[in-house]
């Protein structure tokens, strides 16, 4: 007899077989797990070293053709997340190499992607047509459900970081995929055209805007660099983000995709931001100098250009900008999700 409910042992697990049988389970075993009193990612805080990876892409180079693989990709797999291709508990990344000559075919699908150009030049992704020349530091913007392929013209490899929102679209079961009935959708522009159009504080009158994904698919590294040494200039350095500026769709202000975040930031050199977390996941990957970042009960990363580090939400951080030169990164998120549905939160040191 079980002195605080007065059932037997044999009543007990009557009811639970009953109970499996009928499908319901009893909420006050799991409550808490299901109701947490705050988020507890299952991602944990890991780095892709670069050296590694370059190694590892241009292996694989060797191996298959981007023809037969469609993606030459090596996606990265958050090791806290059993194997799940997802590099935080809501996001996809994978690093991308393409070689002079290939073309990596037509395709579109519901997810949005995101391009961060890490190395090489001379290749291109084209969206719609539209063709985005790469060059390092260069974010490139491919909206859901637009033909997109890569090509490269060049001589040397190019590699990039992929980031998309395919653990959210599958997650809610929109993910739909169709292939271009050719290797390359026509060419209608370069992007660079799209930039001088709408990328200014001064805007073609009557434009609205027709996507929830910004009108201009390339922002070159160039200008994000020389917005942030301008802002640094002026002071806005913030003492949790350091001189941080965000990719924006000229046309509404917004987020340049309706799911990912993408910011590029500063951190001064010598200098060393205050401890900072909020519910977005993040992905960086430093362009220039040596920053270090220190999160919270799971050690510190001494990162170099190139490495990839995945950085869970709700988990406090911190960047150090290294010695004697300034920390460039770049950073993506799922924090529009989190701002559309009124699920936002930070909190600082
Ligand atoms: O380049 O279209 O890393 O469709 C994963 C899925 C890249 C792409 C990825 C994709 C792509």
């Amino acid at each position: 007899m079980n002195a605080n409910t007065g059932a037997t042992l044999s009543q007990a697990s009557a009811q639970q077989m009953a109970w499996k049988t009928e499908n319901v389970a009893p909420l006050w075993t799991v409550l808490k797990g299901l109701v947490p009193a705050e988020p507890r990612p299952q991602a944990i805080a890991y780095a892709w070293r670069w050296r590694k990876m370059r190694e590892l892409l241009l292996h694989a180079g060797e191996t298959i053709s981007a023809a037969e693989a469609e993606r030459r990709v090596l996606m990265l797999n958050n090791p806290g997340l059993d194997g799940k291709p997802h590099i935080t508990d809501t996001l996809y990344a994978g690093l991308q190499l393409i070689l002079p000559g290939e073309i990596a075919r037509a395709h579109r699908h519901t997810q949005a992607a995101l391009r961060f150009v890490l190395e090489g030049s001379g290749a291109y992704t084209a969206v719609n047509g539209v063709r985005a020349d790469m060059h390092r530091g260069d974010y490139i913007v491919t909206p859901p459900w637009t033909w997109h392929h890569h090509g490269h013209d060049g001589s040397e490899p190019v590699m990039w970081l992929d980031g998309l929102d395919l653990p959210i679209v599958n997650f809610l079961r929109a993910g739909f995929r169709e292939e271009y009935e050719s290797e390359e959708f026509p060419h209608s522009c370069q992007a660079n055209k799209l930039w001088d159009k709408y990328s200014g504080t001064l805007l073609p009158i009557n434009t609205e805007p027709t996507s929830l994904c910004s009108p201009v698919f390339s922002y070159p590294y160039e200008r994000s660099r020389e917005a942030l040494e301008r802002l640094k200039k002026h002071d806005e350095c913030d003492p949790h983000l350091g001189v941080n500026v965000r990719y924006a769709h000229p046309l509404t202000g917004g987020w340049t995709m309706p799911t990912i975040a993408a910011s590029m930031r500063l951190i001064p050199a010598g200098w060393g931001t205050r401890l900072y977390r909020s519910v977005e996941g993040t992905v960086l990957t430093v362009l220039e100098g040596c920053p270090t970042v220190e999160i919270e009960g799971q050690g510190s990363f001494e990162l170099e250009p190139n490495d990839v580090l995945a950085v869970p939400g709700w988990t406090s951080w911190r960047v150090q900008g290294g010695v004697g030169r300034d920390a460039v990164f770049f950073a993506f998120s799922d924090r529009p999700v989190f701002e559309k549905l009124g699920l936002y939160r930070e909190a600082r040191a």
